[in-house]
């Protein structure tokens, strides 16, 4: 993974656009810098991005014989930035089509204080509910949509991926990958 992680970084530190300070960013912005595509930069993130290993696990979990990729995606939670709040990736996906999962693997080894993902269990069959990009609004409209799904986030576990999840990450709380920002 170390070989892996150091190309990735080295790729979002190329790639990254985002210069403001986190306190002039909105929640979405404080949540994450996001690169798109790396598969695109090199041979080596093609082959990680494309590994046939990845790709039969998701064919598994959906139960097909092959997959095809949307895109993929590094998410670097910087050091006093955010919470990403509880949203669904159905709105970043106009995929007419439930037959979609997200593989997402951490680069470093995490703690329950660095911000790991949550999802609530079994929200992967209540279907596109929050039609609403990641915010506060998502956060809000989940919540107020639906006394199940309210319950549900109270009680929220972390558990495999499947969509359409509810899912969210906590702020990045160590000094860990600070060379992005400082
Ligand atoms: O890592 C994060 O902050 C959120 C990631 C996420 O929500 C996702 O990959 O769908």
């Amino acid at each position: 993974m170390d070989f892996y992680r150091q190309a990735i970084n080295n790729a979002v530190e190329k790639l990254n656009t985002e210069k403001r300070k986190m306190e002039d960013r909105d929640t979405y912005g404080k949540a994450f810098l996001q690169i798109f595509n790396l598969w695109r930069q090199n041979e080596v993130l093609k082959a990680f991005v494309m590994s046939k290993r990845f790709a039969k696990v998701a064919a598994q979990l959906l139960g097909v014989e092959g997959v095809r990729l949307y895109h993929d995606q590094a998410l670097y939670k910087e050091p006093g930035g955010g919470r990403t709040p509880w949203h669904q990736d159905q709105y970043y996906w106009p995929l007419d089509t439930d037959k979609t999962v997200t593989m997402w693997m951490p680069l470093v080894n995490i703690t329950k204080d660095m911000g790991i993902m949550n999802f609530v269990s079994r929200t992967h069959k209540l279907g596109y509910m929050v039609p609403k990009a990641i915010s506060d609004e998502s956060e809000d409209y989940l919540i107020t949509s639906s006394r199940t799904t309210t319950t549900r986030l109270l009680a929220h576990r972390r558990q495999m991926l499947a969509t359409p999840l509810f899912t969210l990450a906590g702020p990045y709380t160590t000094r860990q990958l600070t060379n992005l920002t400082e």
